[in-house]
């Protein structure tokens, strides 16, 4: 099925387009929903009267700010930051902060715009929003990292707050600056909040399970997308891109569930390790010594690693990219269709372009659109808020299994909502509309705010 706008949702998408200029990944990720809402529309008719479309393209507010802050020669930088707090009809603005050089208003709007949908899918009461800096962190040392965060927090501090902005990690952003960033928010306000930030430590209000999520959470998808399918994990060639928080657990949960990974990446280059990728090592170079993947040859003179390579040309049965955005084109959606893929689960955000989404539809194959697949990490942050709201901590295993009954869930409801709307099996349609119909139905109860 190729989508298409429905004439009377294209002047509204031409408008978006308008008003936020140069923002390119703002407007694909609004593309994609909007293609899939006419016939919502038709049942809906009180969304159109509303305004629901025109005001869910529209951020709450947003926050630009400059964070100025010191290296370890003395020199002063200045960098950006940024909150997107979009939509908080159905709770509190949740999402991750993302740091990263990239980084510019269209990639934290296309963020936290995806970010609305995914929230509401998890049937958690969570609002949507994003936020982040051009700060690239790569080769600074510990205490430029804590300088920056302190920094960060020194501005957005005041717009957060339990009840009003939660935050969490995303690219660049891990434990560690989780860390710095809460104990400058308890600094400055004088409070011991621990419901502010989410992917915390465990010995200071971190939830067992959060930094697992995104990547077990996404393999459960696949999981039910296959058993759909009367298919498994069981013996399954997988590649997984990137070699971050993502990757390494849904390679630990695919080799759980009986696949195998093949191959892992980062921007630089490729490792392809036919006998499957040592994760123990990929952790200790990635999670401990903050090291390149390419240093993963070094240990196994099997391994192969590709200097600028490209990991969808590697044969694949599972593919799931969880580096970042339009990291597979048309082409690699085709190449990976050639190479027998049979599933394709977003652990990234937007991580395949308009094209490659049109070559998996087009081909049938059991492809998971990232604001259902990895909406296992938002999902777990919320059940951090709820353990800290209640001074609770609960065993990994209690918790892993309410991650897995929630993409569990995610997808019974994608799957329905698609079959209802008149498009089997394509998640992209049941996602956004499911995702699309508890926001909208919210803020037609809340008013005109
Ligand atoms: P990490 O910072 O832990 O890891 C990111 C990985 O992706 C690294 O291997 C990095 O390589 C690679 N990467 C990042 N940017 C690029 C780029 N421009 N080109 C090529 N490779 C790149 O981040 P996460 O694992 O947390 O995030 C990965 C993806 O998952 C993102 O799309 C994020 O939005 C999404 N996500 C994350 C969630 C979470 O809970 N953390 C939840 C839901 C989605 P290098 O080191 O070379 O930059
Ligand atoms: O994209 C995402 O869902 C995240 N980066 C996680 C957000 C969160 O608040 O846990």
């Amino acid at each position: 099925m190729t989508p298409h706008m429905d004439e009377k949702l294209e002047p509204i998408f031409q408008e978006v387009i308008q008003r936020n200029p140069g923002e390119t990944e703002f407007h694909q990720a609004v593309r994609e929903v909007l293609e899939t809402l006419g016939p919502v529309l038709v049942k809906h008719p009180e969304f159109t009267h509303h305004k629901i479309i025109q005001r869910i393209c529209e951020p709450e507010r947003q926050i630009i700010f400059r964070v100025p802050w010191q290296d370890d020669s003395g020199e002063v930088h200045i960098n950006r930051g940024f909150r997107v707090e979009f939509n908080s009809a159905l709770g509190p603005y949740k999402g991750g902060l993302r740091f990263h050089p990239s980084v510019y208003l269209g990639i934290i709007k296309f963020l936290g715009f995806a970010q609305i949908f995914k929230n509401a899918l998890t049937g958690l009461p969570i609002g949507g929003g994003k936020g982040g800096s051009d700060f690239d962190p790569k080769g600074k040392s510990d205490d430029e990292i804590m300088r920056f965060c302190q920094s960060f927090m020194t501005e957005l501090y005041r717009h957060l707050g339990e009840y009003t902005d939660v935050p969490a990690g995303d690219i660049g952003v891990g434990g560690r600056e989780i860390g710095y960033m809460f104990g400058q928010y308890k600094r400055i306000t004088n409070r011991w909040e621990a419901g502010v930030l989410t992917g915390k430590g465990l010995d200071w209000g971190g939830s067992l399970v959060r930094t697992e999520a995104t990547g077990y959470g996404a393999t459960f998808f696949v999981n039910e997308m296959l058993k759909v399918r009367n298919d498994s994990f069981e013996g399954k060639i997988c590649t997984v891109s990137g070699s971050g928080n993502v990757s390494i657990y849904t390679t630990e949960k695919i080799t759980e569930l009986g696949g195998k990974v093949v191959a892992c990446s980062d921007s630089n280059g490729v490792i392809y390790h036919e006998k499957g990728i040592d994760l123990e090592l990929v952790k200790q170079l990635k999670e401990i010594e903050r090291r390149r993947i390419k240093d993963y040859v070094s240990y196994h003179k099997d391994a192969k690693y590709i200097t600028g390579g490209n990991i969808w040309e590697i044969p694949c049965q599972v593919a799931m990219p969880s580096a970042t955005q339009n990291e597979i084109n048309g082409k690699d959606a085709k190449r990976l269709i050639q190479n027998g893929c049979i599933a394709v689960g977003e652990g990234a955000n937007m991580p395949t372009t308009p094209e490659g989404i049109r070559v998996f539809l087009d081909a049938g194959i059991a492809y998971g659109p990232g604001k259902a697949a990895n909406a296992g990490g938002v999902a777990t942050s919320a059940l951090e808020m709820q353990q800290n709201a209640s001074r609770d901590a609960w065993p990994f295993d209690f918790t892993e299994k309410k991650l897995e009954d929630i993409m569990i869930n995610i997808h019974a409801d994608c799957f329905a909502t698609a079959e209802e709307y008149g498009a089997p099996n394509n998640y992209v349609v049941g996602a956004n509309i499911a995702g699309f119909i508890k926001v909208a139905k919210a803020m037609v109860a809340l008013g005109l705010i």
